[in-house]
């Protein structure tokens, strides 16, 4: 059946995907214009094979249904949906592979709040399981912009609680479990008996699924195969709201999971993921590994776990993730690249070969098994790790610093700033960039300030506006960037690093070894003046 429409003017996809309150999902009409480009934005459904899923939170299903009858009317031969609606990010990309399909929808505003006056969001991945590149969201924006009619199917709802094949007109409807096919993929990249053995030594761990889509996996692998004792994975069940939390593995929405890692009964070993399963933070006994420096222990560690035993071709790293792994991929004599933010960048690179472990600093880390970044995948490396290696999360991480030097690093996030107040701030400090390079800001002399723009090698598409850089002599930084994937307001962040090749001249507090530039970042251009805030509202 086809409907006339109209289109709405602000779909255009940000750093991951669409995301938009719920309440405008659930304008008339708006989700299925968007579906409508997606099919019209890339040659159509007729005869391909998709694969949808989200995240669980509040309006995955009503979505499902709605996708799954647009399908149906589109021509799709056959969709792929987990079970209940149930699949994280890396699951869907690995399902995509998996099926050999033509692309996935995923539905998630990842770690952004749940519920009827929270967050929604809707991703379109291609057919090699990432994130579609910005030639392929520029073409389904443009035809979010000149939509007239939709094509949606007349048909009672599908069950999705129940595994099987129901067909609607062509079309074959595949309820997978949500869980088999990834697990089964990281039973091949990593040694269970390890770390199976490991649980059984005595060894502790607290898994927080923050009430969003990892529970069910973390619990199948970390508790019913691996031998993790129950209770290993809290906050283990999918609630549309989360809980009414933030489902971000930070220092401050993780709170109940730092305060156990914290506590005198502390495991081992804590980790959390985020809503749709795509992030993870990775905590020792009262120790917090950055996501940069886990991305390069990974990297440094890598020759322990089976699945990375033949040696990496090269690493990728977004640009404000700190230059950790760049040290590990000299070191290793492997190709170190830098990308802007956001995982669809990492793509080509993993095609063609040239990378095989990406990381952001936003707590993402992963590999070419699927194209996604991998929230458990990231957990079930660092137990394979410890498993080998016999040390705390604590001695692993020491020794890597000893070894490569330390990268010191802290973000500072600004959120529902006004929005002419942070296109000021921006356009302020560009100003201040220009004939900065060779001057002096703070008493430190600048080597680059510039706006990041990246060619990519691959394929030699380009990207501009990507982050304010100033960067001085002493390889220290700070990075100015506006988020793509908030959803009130301008939300500002600020990369601060500084590198101490010098083990024994370390300061034990990332804080006070960053303080002289996040002076520095406040004096430039008043920041906080200008947007009338104190102190940043989160920190990581
Ligand atoms: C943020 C992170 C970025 C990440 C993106 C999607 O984007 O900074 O590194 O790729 O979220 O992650 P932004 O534009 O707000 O800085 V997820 O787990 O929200 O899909
Ligand atoms: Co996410």
């Amino acid at each position: 059946m086809q409907r006339a429409t109209q289109p709405y003017h602000d779909q255009k996809p940000g750093t991951s995907g669409l995301r938009k309150k719920v309440r405008a999902f659930q304008q008339s009409h708006y989700l299925e214009n968007f579906v409508q480009a997606i099919a019209d934005g890339t040659g159509g459904f007729a005869g391909k094979t998709l694969v949808v899923g989200g995240d669980g939170r509040f309006y995955n299903v009503e979505a499902i249904q709605i996708i799954l009858r647009m399908a149906v009317a589109n021509g799709a031969a056959r969709v792929i949906v987990g079970q209940d609606g149930i699949l994280s990010t890396p699951a869907v990309s690995c399902l995509i592979r998996h099926y050999q399909a033509d692309g996935g929808i995923v539905l998630s505003a990842s770690h952004n709040p749940g519920g009827p006056d929270a967050d929604f969001g809707i991703k379109y991945n291609v057919s090699n399981g990432g994130p579609a590149p910005e030639a392929v969201t520029d073409a389904i924006y443009a035809c979010s912009r000149a939509i007239a009619v939709y094509h949606i199917a007349e048909a009672t709802p599908v069950d999705l609680a129940r595994l099987g094949i129901t067909h609607i007109q062509q079309t074959h409807i595949h309820v997978v479990d949500s869980v088999t096919q990834y697990q089964s993929l990281m039973g091949e990249l990593f040694d269970f008996d390890a770390i199976g053995a490991l649980f059984r030594a005595g060894f502790t761990m607290c898994f927080d699924a923050m009430r969003a889509v990892t529970g069910p996996y973390a619990k199948a692998i970390l508790e019913h195969t691996l031998g993790a004792p129950a209770g290993t994975v809290m906050n283990a069940v999918p609630l549309a709201d989360f809980g009414g939390g933030h489902p971000d593995p930070n220092l401050t929405h993780a709170h109940e999971l730092v305060e156990r890692l914290w506590s005198d009964a502390a495991p081992d070993f804590g980790a959390a993921s985020d809503g749709d399963g795509d992030r993870n933070m990775i905590l020792g006994s009262r120790f917090f590994v950055t996501p940069s420096d886990s991305l390069a222990v990974l990297a440094a560690n890598a020759h322990l776990v089976p699945g990375y035993a033949q040696g990496l071709s090269g690493i990728a790293r977004s640009m404000p993730t700190s230059q950790a792994c760049d040290t590990v991929a000299r070191e290793l004599g492997i190709e170190c690249f830098e990308t802007p933010t956001g995982w669809k960048y990492f793509g080509t690179l993993m095609d063609a070969g040239r990378a095989t472990l990406c990381g952001e600093e936003s707590f993402g880390t992963g590999s070419n098994h699927v194209r996604e970044k991998d929230g458990l995948w990231a957990v079930l490396f660092w137990l394979n790790v410890l498993a080998v290696r016999q040390q705390s999360v604590e001695q692993v991480v020491s020794e890597h610093w000893a070894r490569f030097g330390r990268n010191y690093y802290a973000r500072h996030d600004y959120e529902g700033v006004r929005v002419e107040a942070a296109n000021e701030l921006m356009s302020a400090l560009r100003q201040l960039q220009v004939g900065l390079v060779d001057g002096h800001l703070g008493g430190r002399e600048v080597v680059y300030a510039d706006d990041f723009a990246y060619t990519d090698p691959i394929d030699h598409s380009t990207a501009t506006g990507q982050g304010l850089r100033f960067g001085f002599a002493d390889g220290s930084r700070i990075v100015y960037r506006l988020s793509g994937t908030g959803t009130v307001g301008a939300t500002i962040r600020i990369y601060f690093e500084r590198f101490e090749a010098n083990p024994a001249a370390q300061y034990d507090d990332p804080r006070q070894a960053l303080a002289d530039l996040i002076e520095l970042a406040d004096s430039m251009v008043g920041l906080r003046a200008r947007i009338g805030r104190d102190q940043p509202d989160v920190i990581t």
